[in-house]
Formats: C-alpha cells, sequence, structure tokens
C-alpha cells in the first residue's frame, strides 16, 4: 500500500488531554495508519493511506474540538 505523510496545524490544544483526543480522532478517520501529535509545535503528523482526502481529517479535528488546517502533504 502507497502511503503519504501529512502534517495538520492544530490550534487549541493546552494539554495532554487534548492532545489524547486529537490523536483519536485522527485515528478514527479510515485510512490513518499512525498519528504523532505535538503540543509543543500544535502540529499533528500522519501516516495514512494515499487515498485519505485532507478534509475528513479536518474535519475530525473540528468535531473534537479543535482547529486544524493543512500544513504539509507529500502529494
Ligand atoms: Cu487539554
Amino acid at each position: 500500500m502507497t502511503t503519504q505523510t501529512i502534517t495538520l496545524k492544530i490550534g487549541g490544544m493546552e494539554c495532554g488531554g487534548c492532545v489524547k483526543s486529537v490523536q483519536n480522532a485522527l485515528s478514527n478517520v479510515p485510512g490513518v495508519l499512525k498519528v504523532e501529535v505535538s503540543l509543543d509545535k500544535a502540529t499533528a503528523t500522519l501516516q495514512a493511506a494515499e487515498t485519505v482526502r485532507m478534509e475528513p481529517l479536518i474535519e475530525a479535528v473540528t468535531e473534537a474540538g479543535f482547529d486544524a488546517e493543512p500544513l504539509a502533504g507529500d502529494n
């Protein structure tokens, strides 16, 4: 399976609980394989199947109560 790396800028995280919420929200999006959330950098870096689009990822973060915007995707 071909995968891609996606980085999102996450707004509104203040503690480890927030990090977990964002992590869970992104992990539940179909096709997402691995998620690393950094509270310091306010980013989420994910490995995902190449079919995964930006919109459902941002939607998942928004539904969890945080802001998200694309920082980088490698395709
Ligand atoms: Cu928190």
